[in-house]
């Protein structure tokens, strides 16, 4: 028997023709609240990467994105390591997310922007609702990993987020992860 075109070895995916990204301190400019701190980390440090299996064309109606990210540990000022996040272009796609390794907090955000989060770690499965922002923090001092799938046509829109960001932000308060209003 054929073996498949991608394989999840480790949480990690194998195969060809797989979308490799990284995300740097430098990429992630006003994403956190204390941007001053984020200026004097290493820009070149990297804060996520993401594997994606996109089986196919991006904006194909029925068909279905895989991805794996994973989120390093570490803070920028108070705020832990996080997603930018996104609301997706075509808002009314859903999406879900499930925690492979380490501990983190899902935050999303509706658009009457009230905000709630979701603890993520090895087994927790996120069923993220249509027009539903979405980021994950890692609250942990090791790698965070989550498996991702979503509608190929989803798209992601991250202009609003730019713009107006999350009502609320996941921070270290006193040793334990807050979430703070802004
Ligand atoms: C998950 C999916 C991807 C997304 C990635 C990183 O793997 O939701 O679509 O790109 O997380 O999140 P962001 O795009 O917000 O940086
Ligand atoms: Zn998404």
């Amino acid at each position: 028997m054929k073996t498949t075109a991608i394989q999840i070895i480790k949480n990690s995916l194998q195969g060809e023709a797989l979308l490799k990204k990284n995300t740097c301190i430098g990429d992630l400019k006003n994403v956190f609240v204390d941007e001053a701190a984020r200026i004097a980390l290493p820009q070149e440090r990297i804060v996520y990467e993401v594997e994606a299996y996109l089986p196919v064309k991006e904006g194909t109606e029925g068909g279905l994105f895989w991805g794996i990210t994973k989120l390093y540990p570490g803070k920028v000022g108070n705020e832990y390591h996080m997603t930018r996040g996104h609301f997706h272009a075509q808002s009314d796609r859903a999406e879900y997310y499930w925690g492979l390794e380490g501990d983190g907090v899902l935050i999303l955000m509706d658009r009457k922007r009230y905000t709630w989060v979701e603890e993520m770690k090895p087994g927790s499965l996120h069923y993220i609702p249509a027009h539903t922002a979405h980021r994950v923090a890692n609250t942990g001092n090791t790698m965070l990993s989550f498996a991702a799938c979503w509608p190929a046509d989803a798209g992601h829109d991250y202009e609003e987020i730019a713009k107006n960001g999350f009502s609320a932000r996941l921070l270290d308060t006193e040793g334990s992860p807050k979430l703070k209003s802004v």
